[in-house]
């Protein structure tokens, strides 16, 4: 077995579900009879702002009452303690691997607690709700502001980054993901095909799953813990 160097682990929403953040698509995957894919796209930001808005200043709220769990917990001690490249490229917006220490961290879909001024493009952290339209602190232009968070049909942040790393990882390890959206998805392909060892850790089989060398089935907060430790 080829020694590890390299590793890259990708962490979608249920490494969070048992710090009692909802994941997309378990039980329903619902908001207000909303799907994710239909809320989270320019075009319905376009179409009802204010049901966009409210989306993710509910959200927003929910994360802040929220901890990092033993899997967070266990994956900034890996983070702290591994010698070589390590990268965690997660889908999730929240805060909740900072929170737990992590540091080579990428959110390629954004983070909840930013904001995106769509008059002069800046990006700022915001904590505060968006529904009521507030002025932009960069331009002072009200009502331009919407969440720093990467939509349906948009490009996810860092992409270059995260396939330099991909494509040396020795070891990719995909941790609460249900394999459902791209190009997150595919990144399991893109490590096989570097040569890296691939692992699966999630409640159940992802959409992925036959592309994983090895797969590992119940809670995060159980596996990543005895994975790390
Ligand atoms: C892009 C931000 C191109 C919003 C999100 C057809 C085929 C292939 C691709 C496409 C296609 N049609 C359209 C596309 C592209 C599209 C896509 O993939 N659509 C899907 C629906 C088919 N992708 C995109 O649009 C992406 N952009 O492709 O851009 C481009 C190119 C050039 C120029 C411009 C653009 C952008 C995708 C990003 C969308 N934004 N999030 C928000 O968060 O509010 S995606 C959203 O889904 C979240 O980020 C979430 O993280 C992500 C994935 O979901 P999961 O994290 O996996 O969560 P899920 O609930 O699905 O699963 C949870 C899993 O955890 C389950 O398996 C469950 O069993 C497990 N679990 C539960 N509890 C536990 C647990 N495991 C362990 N322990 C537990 N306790």
């Amino acid at each position: 077995m080829p020694p590890i160097n390299n590793i890259v682990i990708l962490t979608g929403a249920g490494v969070s579900a048992e710090s009692g953040i909802d994941t997309f698509r378990d039980g329903g995957g619902l908001w207000e009879q909303h799907r994710v894919e239909d809320v989270a796209t320019p075009e319905a930001f376009a179409r009802d702002p204010n049901l966009v808005l409210r989306f993710y200043d509910m959200r927003r709220e929910a994360i802040q009452t929220k901890a990092p769990n033993a899997a967070h917990d266990a994956l900034a001690r890996l983070d702290a303690a591994w010698q070589g490249e390590l990268l965690i490229v997660t889908q999730n917006v929240d805060d909740l691997h900072e929170r737990a220490g992590a540091k080579r961290l990428i959110h390629m879909h954004g983070e909840h607690l930013n904001a995106w001024c769509t008059g002069c493009d800046t990006r700022m952290p915001w904590t505060g709700p968006l529904l009521d339209r507030p002025a932009c602190p960069a331009c002072g232009v009200a009502g331009l502001l919407r969440p720093d968070i990467v939509w349906f049909g948009e490009m996810p942040y860092r992409m270059e980054d995260i396939y330099h790393i991909l494509n040396r990882a020795d070891l990719f390890v995909s941790i609460g993901t249900s394999g459902a959206v791209y190009p997150a998805a595919g990144f399991v392909r893109e490590a096989r095909a570097s040569g890296a060892r691939t692992l699966e850790l999630n409640m159940e089989p992802s959409q992925g799953s036959h592309w994983f060398d090895e797969a590992r089935h119940g809670p995060a907060g159980v596996l990543v813990p005895a994975w790390v430790d």
